[in-house]
């Protein structure tokens, strides 16, 4: 039994993603991030990092219980695990690694700092909104010329490296991120590909009533950009 430690957020959905990908049991254990139960120490033992998601595995690597913190991270244990989206092939495992670090190093650090700049933060700071924006629009062009001569991100399979990155580019990210996904028809073609796969749509479910829209309350902003992050928990 796998449980997930989850807010439906993208990095929380690349974790039920693939719990419904490769069919494993799993229960969900909310993190309510807005208010910050990311700080608890219990959590903080298997996420030191104060991070959704998380998982422990009850029946871990050697029988015993064993926790994984970072959706990349969480993405490839599951594959091992289960022998599933894992490919044989060296090429395109070696493929899968790079796009998937790709999503890892690039599409969520730039999206999301974008994403705060643009619609959260306190004072607003045109150049970062401006270096944000134009390096979330230069990942998209990357993407795009990739998925122009490659069915998914890593080839002709899907694989981790579009489990990863689809929540980020999904349709509700678009506003936040101020993307026409029209300037990026690849990706748009590939992102209702990806969106239509019946576990993709289980994963982004999961807890989606929770998903808040407009501005954050003080409270949540505290917790998620505000002191009570700069505190030793
Ligand atoms: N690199 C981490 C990033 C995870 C992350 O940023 N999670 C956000 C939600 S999308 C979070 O838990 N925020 C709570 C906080 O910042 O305290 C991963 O990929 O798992």
């Amino acid at each position: 039994m796998i449980h997930l430690y989850y807010w439906p957020t993208p990095n929380g959905h690349k974790a039920s993603i693939m719990l419904e990908e490769v069919e494993l049991d799993y229960e969900v254990y909310p993190i309510n991030i807005l208010e910050g139960e990311q700080f608890k120490p219990e959590f903080l033992d298997i996420s030191p990092n104060n991070r959704i998601p998380a998982i422990v595995d009850t029946d871990g690597p050697d029988g015993e219980p064993y926790s994984v913190f970072e959706s990349g991270a969480i993405l490839l244990y599951l594959a091992d695990k289960t022998g599933k989206l894992w490919p044989a092939d060296k090429i395109k495992m070696y493929h899968m690694m790079q796009w998937l670090m790709f999503q890892m190093g690039n599409v969520g650090p730039m999206f999301g700092q974008n994403g705060y700049f643009q619609g959260y933060a306190s004072e607003d700071v045109p150049h970062a909104k401006q270096r944000y924006h134009k390096e979330t629009k230069r990942i998209y062009n990357v993407m795009d010329k990739r998925l122009a001569s490659s069915e998914y991100l890593a080839g002709d399979d899907y694989s981790l490296a579009d489990i990863a990155t689809y929540p980020w580019t999904m349709p509700r990210q678009w506003a936040l991120h101020k993307i026409d996904i029209d300037e990026f028809p690849n990706v748009k073609r590939w992102n209702a590909t990806v969106a239509d796969r019946p576990a993709v749509k289980r994963g982004v479910a999961v807890m989606a009533e929770n998903i808040k829209v407009g501005d954050p309350t003080d409270d949540a902003f505290d917790n998620l950009f505000g002191n009570a992050q700069y505190q030793k928990h």
